[in-house]
């Protein structure tokens, strides 16, 4: 998610050399301004930095350490406004928020991006069909609600979406809903009548956050945009959306401290699980090329099921791991969102997550013949991968469902084998120590210095 500006600033930091006096400082600080600029971060919140970051160093003795520890302390004051941080449970439920924006920043987007990422917390959405100016913008909201399994509220033939954002409130309070998500229409531009329609659908509903959804792609657009909306209703957070793009990251680093509003989470593509909680503690590690174990840590948690990871690495262990535990995993994966993001936040591994840019697991053509091939399968031959391999008419028949040559199908026989096997091994006492001890410097890890 913050590849560019993690990269650059650690091509900043390496280029640093300190011998305890001021023109190398100022040669770093040099450094340091090109690679914030480079990545789009505002001017002035660029200076600002540079100037804290020169006193600091000073006032702690020029010197390598100094310096990253000016930067680390910095960066962190100026993500971090009061505010609240990442999603708020209001102390009696419903929890309720309201989504604001422009045209097509990513509002309805982000409502089911928020709802899945609270369904996978155990929690009862309501998703409130609040845009009713544009046409198909009910059904979109009901097709994501489809998609993910949350309830949508939307009333055909109503045209005030005030009276739909009212009843949505006490049909949710009735049905005991932990959380509603308000959808609003967008504008092309900031009017009058879209900030006169905000602030009744906000007085209706009293929300306990009204979040704005920016395109980060915009750049400082959106830091405008953002200010305008919290001067005319009053905006609570920040979602910027599209950090998948061409954005250069710089928008997310000075947006709060621009608008004296947090940035609550960022989008990091077009699917439901492409959500990021914002926390600038573990937006820092990561800058500083640190990692984030503890974000990495949460995702996972929520889609995997305990019990069923004890299981399956039992099977592993025994060497039993078949094809529909395969599915099954494949499908687990999927729920965490984009490789390259959750790669990005292991610790070191930036590098990685630029190379695998463009790596689709779901699309990528290896796992559509492994899926094609998986589901030509009778459930027994998924269960047990031998059965075809020693059957030349089976081979044949599963061959042909998935459209594949024998060869093919031969080929991603040998590779799940193999891959079975060498899981097997790891799953062994020296290949757990391995892995423990892995996780445990992963932990452990401090920004390089
Ligand atoms: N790549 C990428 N695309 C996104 C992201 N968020 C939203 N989009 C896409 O942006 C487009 C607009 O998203 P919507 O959610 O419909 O935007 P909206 O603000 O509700 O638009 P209106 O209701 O017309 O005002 C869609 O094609 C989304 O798939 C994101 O984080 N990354
Ligand atoms: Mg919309």
């Amino acid at each position: 998610m913050f590849e560019t500006i993690s990269n650059s600033l650690s091509n900043a930091i390496k280029k640093i050399r300190f011998k305890d006096d001021e023109k190398a400082l100022n040669k770093a600080l040099t450094e340091l301004k090109k690679s914030l600029l480079k990545a789009d971060v505002h001017h002035k919140v660029v200076k600002e930095l540079l100037k804290k970051v020169e006193l600091d160093t000073k006032k702690n003795g020029i010197g390598r350490n100094s310096f990253l520890k000016a930067l680390e302390n910095n960066l962190k004051d100026i993500l971090e406004v009061k505010g609240k941080q990442g999603f708020v449970f209001a102390s009696k439920p419903p929890t309720v928020v309201l989504m604001t924006g422009l045209q097509g920043s990513g509002k309805t987007t982000t409502t089911g991006k928020l709802a899945y990422y609270l369904k996978l917390r155990k929690k009862r959405v309501l998703m409130v069909a609040a845009d009713l100016q544009r046409l198909a913008a009910v059904e979109q909201l009901k097709q994501i609600g489809e998609q993910i399994g949350v309830e949508v509220f939307a009333k055909e033939d109503e045209k005030d979406p005030i009276k739909v954002a009212k009843e949505a409130l006490n049909y949710a309070r009735k049905n005991l809903f932990d959380v509603v998500l308000i959808d609003s229409a967008g504008r092309l531009a900031i009017d009058e009548a879209l900030m006169d329609e905000l602030k009744r659908v906000k007085e209706v509903s009293n929300p306990d956050d009204i979040f704005y959804v920016a395109d980060s792609l915009t750049g400082q657009d959106a830091v405008r945009s953002a200010a305008k909306f919290n001067e005319d209703i009053g905006i609570t957070g920040v979602i910027l959306t599209k950090f998948d793009g061409d954005s250069k990251g710089g928008v997310a680093i000075g947006i709060a401290h621009q608008i004296g509003v947090p940035l609550r989470f960022i989008g990091t593509g077009e699917k439901m699980p492409d959500l990021e909680v914002f926390i600038p503690d573990r937006i820092v590690n990561r800058l500083m090329g640190a990692g984030d174990i503890e974000s990495l840590a949460e995702k996972t948690a929520a889609v995997i099921d305990e019990k069923k990871a004890k299981e399956i690495s039992k099977k592993i262990k025994k060497g039993k791991f078949n094809f529909e535990d395969f599915i099954n995993q494949l499908e687990s994966v999927k729920k965490m969102g984009n490789l390259k993001s959750l790669i990005s936040m292991i610790p070191g591994m930036g590098n990685v997550a630029n190379a695998l840019k463009n790596v689709d697991l779901e699309n990528s053509k290896e796992i559509k013949h492994i899926k094609a091939m998986i589901f030509s399968m009778t459930p027994k031959e998924r269960q047990n991968p031998d059965l075809i391999l020693k059957n030349n008419s089976r081979k044949r028949r599963v061959a042909k469902g998935a459209g594949l040559s024998i060869q093919e199908v031969n080929k991603i026989l040998k590779q799940f084998n193999n891959a079975a096997k060498f899981a097997k091994k790891f799953s062994g006492k020296s290949g757990m120590k391995d892995l423990q001890n892995l996780m445990s410097h992963m932990k452990n890890a401090k920004i390089p210095r």
